[in-house]
């Protein structure tokens, strides 16, 4: 039986709570900043993408349900510490110096900037961690478990989210064309994103057929994100979204509405979600990926 979305997020915030406490267990003061961090009310959206994923890849029937719906959570896990380091990391002051996310104070504004540093190292083994251990769960062979970890880093590393957000900081203050905005888009937030849906695939040993059409899906969806976020901080509710808006601006960064304007921001989000949708129209069980897809363009937060 398939749960309804608020379902699923709940399943993976229970997830995180009980592993982070029986794997911080005896970690000692980087414990606290780490809860702090990862436990904040964060959407979920990457976790919920490898569900999606793993759902469409046609794997709901079988592997993950019952028993394994804890396993296949656990790996869902790797892409959201992932995330949460990165977002530590870009909230410091010598990156784009914010105080507020997730509603409220940010690591280094909270724990001092030491612990904020090494907070977001720590969440990177630790999200290797979670895979392997959710991998080991779902009783995949090694060397499915190694593809898994190797789609995750590859996209969070030098040619993926670390390599966008160099790219990032140094078109600030510069007039940037809107290829040069695609590759920033593309390695510091869909690629990561894009790694959720292969993730999926991948866990559920799809074809590569099913696989590509997940990656691209991811890609597409991922392009979407972060226009939609480049939209927000424009238009959006500092409250709502839990953080302060107006940031791109007063940092002079290269974002969708700088380079086209809000009105071709909007469009090229829908053209990217039509694009996104259309890759996975075939998959049959693709009803989840679809809702999470459409959450994507029309969030407010
Ligand atoms: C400092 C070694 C070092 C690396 C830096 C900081 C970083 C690596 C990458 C930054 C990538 C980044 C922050 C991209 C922005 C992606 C984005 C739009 C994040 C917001 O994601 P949401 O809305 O956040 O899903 P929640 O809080 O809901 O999880």
């Amino acid at each position: 039986m398939t749960v309804a979305l608020h379902e699923l997020r709940a399943a993976i915030d229970d997830e995180l709570e009980g592993w982070l406490s029986e794997t911080l267990r005896g970690a000692g003061p980087i414990a606290d900043p780490i809860r702090y961090a990862v436990l904040a009310k964060g959407k979920r959206i990457r976790p919920l993408l490898f569900v999606g994923a793993w759902e469409a890849a046609g794997a709901a029937a079988g592997q993950g349900a019952g028993n394994g719906a804890g396993a296949l959570h656990r790996v869902a896990l790797g892409p959201e510490l992932v995330h949460t380091y990165s977002l530590i990391h870009d909230d410091l002051p010598c990156m784009d110096d914010d105080d507020l996310r997730r509603g409220r104070p940010t690591v280094h504004v909270r724990y001092g900037e030491r612990a904020a540093v090494m907070t977001g190292a720590a969440l990177l083994p630790l999200a290797i961690r979670a895979v392997a251990e959710g991998a080991a769960g779902l009783k995949l062979p090694d060397p499915v478990a190694g593809r898994l970890i190797g789609v995750l880093t590859a996209a969070a590393g030098g040619d993926g989210m670390v390599g966008g957000q160099l790219l990032d900081l140094l078109a600030e203050k510069k007039h940037v064309g809107f290829e040069t905005l695609e590759r920033i888009h593309l390695g510091k937030t869909a690629r990561l994103i894009a790694a959720c849906c292969t993730m999926g695939g991948v866990a559920a040993r799809a074809s590569d057929e099913t696989v590509g059409r997940l990656t691209r899906f991811g890609i597409a969806i991922g392009l979407a994100f972060q226009t939609v976020d480049d939209i927000l901080d424009v238009t959006g509710s500092s409250t709502r979204m839990g953080k302060v808006g107006g940031r791109d601006e007063a940092l002079g960064k290269a974002t969708t509405p700088s380079v086209l304007g809000l009105e071709g921001a909007r469009a090229r989000a829908e053209e990217f979600g039509r694009e996104a949708l259309g890759e996975i129209s075939p998959l049959p069980g693709a009803d989840r990926l679809r809702e999470i897809g459409r959450l994507v363009l029309d969030r407010d937060r």
